[in-house]
């Protein structure tokens, strides 16, 4: 039997399963196999590689700036416009669909902050599993750090197609990932540590990881409430979690009468803009930079004044060896230790290493071993 037999013969017995509380692990457990064989499929067809061209799969762009950021809409609905209203690019525009067949990058320069705006082929319902260039947007989708919903003010229905699409290819949009750590290790057999109350057990644990081949390792949950479904997520290993924003698009066309109708409709928050007048195009950039959440860190040469003026430009929640990464391609190898002054540390000039998280607005000095350059 192939993969897509096997996936069907287990999805029609879940068919055929009652779901109530006798059942739900059990039909957890088949649901654990066909993520398994889902991503099994995946790499057989297309590789490991995201958006490296390797293959099928992305379209071969560098990420470039501080964050990158998607255009996600159905064809139309002025995403290439939208990208030359936020940067200084000129992306192919037209009436007619399919205009734009490739990944055209854009750059915003906002507060300090360069920011790599990727405009992308319009998707279409199916697309995760591979209609049109669906399958290769979405995977460019799966290594921004914010998705930008565009959609045309006349079809604002299709924001449940784009989240089940982007869902299907394992991007969850505005979702945190659930708080599970997994160490792998060589030998010891699987132990596991539940510290919140959960809606899965033990043996539920220890059986879902088997189903993904791990035989050793200690899991730690300490998600709240932990369900069947986000544990499954986490063990298939391939879900991505990335902010989002809402885009309505070509609101000249309209009176402020019908956004209400829309703002009814949609019921989450959005942005409104024209891209083709330029209209809120600036509340638009304020907002993906909030979105982005950066933090600011000002690097302080050994024995020397610190850069105020000019600070790295980091996402929140990055660390030293990030900051080295960023700095030069050799400056992890040539860490000796880094000194901090700010909110992360408990005094000035403290000594970290390369795994301390740093904080908005910290002052950083790297030093470097003796021997290196
Ligand atoms: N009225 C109006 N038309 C727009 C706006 N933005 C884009 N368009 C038009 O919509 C069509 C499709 O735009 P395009 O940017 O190519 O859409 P894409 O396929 O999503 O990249 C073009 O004819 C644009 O001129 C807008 O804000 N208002
Ligand atoms: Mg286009």
């Amino acid at each position: 039997m192939g993969i897509p037999e096997k996936i069907k013969a287990i999805q029609d017995e879940i068919h055929k399963t009652q779901i109530n509380k006798a059942t739900e692990f059990h039909i957890g457990l088949l649901k654990a196999k066909i993520a398994k064989l889902k991503r099994e499929q995946e790499e057989n067809t297309h590789g490991k590689t995201i958006s490296s061209g390797g293959g099928n799969t992305g379209f071969d762009v560098r990420k470039a700036g501080d964050g990158t950021v998607v255009l996600i809409g159905f064809p139309s609905v002025g995403k290439s416009t939208l990208l030359n209203a936020l940067t200084n690019a000129k992306s192919k525009t037209g009436a007619y669909s399919f205009t734009t067949l490739t990944a055209v990058p854009g750059m915003l320069d906002y507060k300090g902050a360069r920011i790599q705006i990727l405009d992308l082929p319009g998707i279409i319902e199916g697309a995760a599993a591979g209609k049109g260039l669906g399958k290769r947007v979405l995977s460019v989708a799966r290594n921004a750090n914010l998705v930008l919903i565009v959609l045309d003010v006349f079809q604002v229905n299709h924001l449940d197609v784009i989240k089940k699409e982007l869902f299907e290819i394992g991007v969850k949009v505005d979702e945190k990932p659930p708080d599970i750590t997994l160490e792998k290790t060589s030998s010891g057999g699987i132990s596991v540590s539940i510290q919140v109350p959960t809606q899965v057990d033990e043996n539920f644990i220890r059986n879902v990881m088997r189903i993904n081949g791990i035989h050793n390792g200690r899991i730690t949950i300490r998600e709240k409430g932990l369900t069947i479904d986000q544990l499954i997520d986490v063990m298939s290993g391939n879900r991505v979690y990335i902010p989002s924003l809402v885009v309505i698009n070509k609101i000249d066309l309209v009176d402020p009468e019908y956004l209400k109708t829309v703002t009814s409709k949609l019921k989450i928050p959005y942005i409104a803009v024209s891209a083709d007048t330029n209209k809120n195009i600036d509340i638009l950039k304020e907002e993906i930079y909030k979105k982005l959440d950066f933090i600011r860190i000002y690097m302080k040469p050994k024995g020397q004044e610190a850069d105020l003026v000019e600070p790295l430009i980091m996402p929140r929640g990055s660390t030293v060896q990030n900051i080295c990464n960023k700095i030069h391609r050799n400056m992890v190898r040539d860490f000796k230790f880094a000194q901090i002054w700010g909110k992360s540390v408990k005094y000035g000039g403290q000594k970290v290493g390369l795994e301390h998280k740093i904080n908005d607005e910290d002052i950083l000095t790297i030093v470097k071993k003796i021997n290196a350059l």
